[in-house]
């Protein structure tokens, strides 16, 4: 059998890979003209552990091809963006016209697979329609389902393998042929169903973060009110054998977790209540870390001030800036005044103002560090060979180890405390 993948992106290309490294004859596709030249060259354009060797394994057996085009194949793959417009509404352009451009290479008895996330009914109401334009009956020529994909990034090859996986076939008969296709290499269970099912499934697996992070935020600043450390009656709670108390931070990002409620608020609208509400308190977090940093500069009666910000990523340990709060943050630092010069070792090529090439160089003028990304790099810092101009730091994830820190003569402060 032979696939083509439509997407070479975060998921789509390492999907890609994975079936390639496996033996299967696989076409990824991509718009972007740059990203396809770069998969042909083996250059990546995205940092995931595991992911150049196998791209080279690949390429080099001639497993792995990739254009703007697609070809004829058993199975197309789609795995593009489905983002969300400026007034939170859902974009499924991306899926549309995906799924248009395999129309015409579609012959009977072929699979279609959609990988990416989507409000429930998109298989229905957007793909189907293009995919009847085929001449095809549905379920009996043409079989399509939907199999989000629910891996982390910086652990995609494990989760990859070993995660369960849902299948929603538009036919029983879909199911089952998407199931016999990633049985190629997921070592989990595949759990079918029917694709509203789906794509409903993945939807709420990332509300249900979303929701539960706001509820951590919002005991977070309910902590500080009281004094308590929030990390720590987090980390009791959560002893209970039925408590799971997600963790606060500057905000949620990421083109998942932030994106993909809003799919069921525009759905839901009036019944959507408690996932809208968590939106926008998770959206609300990097004003309450900005004005937290000007509390903390205020106390240490420094008046102007200038804060080194740790960490542009959205996450620890990626390269991805995606939805990152950081941005949001640093905007929320400059409203109130004060001056920002930004280090991530993740993110090349500076793609934010603030940025500085060295770590040295952001800390050395700080009146004030701010660590808004765990990344390793930052939890292994040693603090004693640091020279800014205050020994100030807050820590908004938790990821400094603050008995270090303030050995090392800093105040030291975290988002909930
Ligand atoms: N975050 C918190 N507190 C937490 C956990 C996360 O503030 O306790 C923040 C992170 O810092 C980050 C954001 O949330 O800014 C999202 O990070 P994440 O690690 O929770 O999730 P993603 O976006 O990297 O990946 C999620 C995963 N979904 C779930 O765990 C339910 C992944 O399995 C999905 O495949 C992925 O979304 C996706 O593509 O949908």
């Amino acid at each position: 059998k032979s696939i083509c993948v439509m997407g070479l992106g975060y998921i789509g290309l390492p999907t890609a890979v994975m079936f390639a490294n496996y033996g299967v004859q696989v076409h990824g596709v991509d718009v972007n003209p740059a990203a396809v030249k770069s998969i042909q060259e083996k250059q990546l354009h995205i940092e995931e552990p595991g992911l150049q060797e196998r791209l080279n394994k690949a390429v080099d057996e001639g497993l792995l091809t990739a254009s703007t085009t697609p070809k004829e194949a058993d199975i197309f793959i789609i795995a593009v963006p489905s983002p969300i417009n400026a007034d939170h509404t859902a974009n499924l352009e991306y899926v549309r016209q995906a799924t248009a451009a395999v129309v015409p290479y579609i012959k009977e008895g072929n699979l279609v697979v959609l990988e990416s996330t989507v409000p429930p009914k998109t298989v229905e109401d957007v793909m189907l329609p293009e995919l009847v334009k085929t001449g095809l009956v549905i379920g009996e020529q043409l079989h399509v389902a939907h199999s989000p994909e629910r891996v982390i990034p910086g652990r995609i090859f494990d989760e990859l393998i070993q995660n369960d996986r849902i299948v929603g076939g538009v036919s029983q008969q879909a199911a089952e042929m998407t199931k016999a296709l990633y049985e190629t290499f997921v070592q989990g269970t595949i759990h079918l169903t029917d694709a509203t099912t789906a794509e409903l499934v993945k939807v709420m697996e990332n509300t249900y973060r979303d929701v539960n992070i706001a509820f951590a935020n919002e005991l977070a600043q309910l902590a500080e009110k009281l004094d308590v450390n929030i990390w720590e009656a987090i980390k009791l709670a959560n002893y209970h054998p039925r408590v799971n108390v997600h963790f606060p931070g500057p905000g949620v990002g990421g083109h998942c977790i932030a994106v993909d409620p809003w799919f069921l608020v525009e759905l839901g609208g009036d019944t959507a209540q408690i996932i809208h509400l968590s939106r926008q308190t998770n959206d609300s977090m990097p004003r309450f870390t900005a004005q937290k940093t000007q509390r903390i500069l205020n106390e240490a009666k420094i008046s102007g001030g200038t804060v080194a910000v740790l960490g542009l990523a959205f996450k620890g340990n990626v390269d991805d800036m995606r939805e990152s709060p950081s941005t949001y943050v640093i905007d929320e630092l400059q409203n109130l005044g004060l001056t920002v010069i930004s280090h991530d070792p993740h993110i090349k090529d500076n793609k934010h103002a603030t940025q500085t090439q060295s770590l040295e160089e952001a800390v050395n003028q700080a009146d004030v560090i701010v660590v808004l990304t765990d990344h390793n790099e930052f939890k292994e810092l040693d603090p004693t060979t640091l020279t800014p101009q205050h020994k100030i730091v807050f820590d908004t994830k938790n990821c400094l180890d603050s008995n270090k820190w303030q050995q090392a003569g800093y105040h030291h402060h975290l988002l909930g405390d």
